[in-house]
């Protein structure tokens, strides 16, 4: 039995112009039974805390999807953080505490694996949190991540609010940033590929050593699965999202190669961060609630690149 129906409610999905945000959108219009409420950055800094609370007084939200976030690889996460501190506290603050202020019935928290320590035995469990050295490359990110987990747990505990937590494993899929320098692995191979076979370039360089492994996630799964828990979940623990395999980089990078259709070289950058060695998480729980994954690796990169390739133009201007 569903715990929450979205049926008949105002959903108001945060960060609904981003990666995961359209995703969500999308799932939801494809139910049209609900409400989806949008703010643009204009009408709100999420940042701002007058100007969420204002938002939200106006928009009047049943149900909020936390997606809005500032997010980034490994390169970006580690030069700035300042930034993925900083603005990953203030809007999750800003939402969790106005949704709590006006009333809202449920919300869904995003986190990401990277909460998790660094040397976490593998699979990781929900369980792992806080128990040894996160990361160096994302410790801001990721402390930020695991401020918001704990906010949702307090407006639950001191509020009795029913905010929830899930913890998404490397996300990939359209409208994702395929810049050079911010983005993370799989959008810049697909770009670095692209790049080398329309310019004729002979190879293609990865950073670090290739061998680290990460779990790779399609974002409409994703959403297919925040859906699922908004209507399923209620705990105090976060709980993991994932697909329940990973994959070596050099691996990946192969993989995107042929899809893409590049014939040459793959170099190593080792002057470039491997970040944690490995983070695949356990997503049983995610799985005995009935929930699975649909879209299979290369599948999920060849849809992507598609898309990719129809704006292309675009996305190598931005
Ligand atoms: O996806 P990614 O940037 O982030 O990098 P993380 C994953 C792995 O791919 C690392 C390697 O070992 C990178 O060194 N890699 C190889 C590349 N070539 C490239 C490339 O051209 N670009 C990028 N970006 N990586 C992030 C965290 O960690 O994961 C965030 O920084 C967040 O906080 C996110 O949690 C999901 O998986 O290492």
């Amino acid at each position: 039995m569903q715990k929450f129906s979205l049926a008949g409610k105002r959903i108001w999905v945060a960060g609904h112009l981003g990666m995961v945000g359209s995703a969500i959108v999308a799932a939801l219009e494809a139910r049209s039974d609900c409400t989806i409420l949008t703010s643009e950055r204009a009408q709100a800094d999420l940042r701002d805390q007058a100007a969420v609370t204002e938002w939200m007084a106006k928009a009047k939200p049943d149900a909020v999807f936390l997606a809005a976030a500032k997010v980034g690889g490994i390169l970006a996460n580690a030069t700035h953080p300042a930034d993925f501190l900083y603005d990953n506290l203030m809007i999750e603050a800003n939402i969790i505490n106005g949704a709590h202020v006006a009333g809202v019935s449920k919300l869904l928290f995003l986190g990401s694996s990277c909460i998790y320590p660094k040397f976490a035995e593998q699979p990781i469990r929900e369980s792992a949190l806080l128990t040894g050295p996160l990361e160096p490359t994302n410790e801001w990110y990721a402390i930020a991540k695991i401020a918001g987990i704990k906010l949702c747990q307090a407006y639950r505990s001191q509020h009795g609010r029913d905010f929830i937590s899930a913890m998404p494993t490397n996300l990939y899929g359209p409208r994702d940033n395929f810049s050079l320098t911010s983005s993370h692995v799989l959008p810049a191979l697909i770009r670095k590929f692209d790049d080398a076979k329309y310019s004729g370039s002979p190879d293609v360089v990865l950073w670090g050593s290739g061998t680290p492994r990460r779990e790779f996630m399609h974002v409409d799964d994703l959403a297919d699965a925040l859906v699922f828990l908004m209507e399923n979940y209620s705990d105090a623990d976060h709980i993991n999202v994932g697909v329940g395999d990973d994959v070596e980089i050099r691996e990946l990078a192969q993989i995107v190669s042929e899809i893409v259709g590049f014939g040459g070289t793959i170099k190593l950058d080792r002057s470039k961060p491997d970040g944690t060695p490995r983070k695949l998480m356990d997503s049983s729980r995610l799985l005995n609630l009935g929930w699975s994954p649909k879209i299979a690796l290369r599948e999920g990169i060849a849809t992507t690149y598609d898309w990719y390739d129809r704006n292309r133009e675009i996305l190598r201007a931005a």
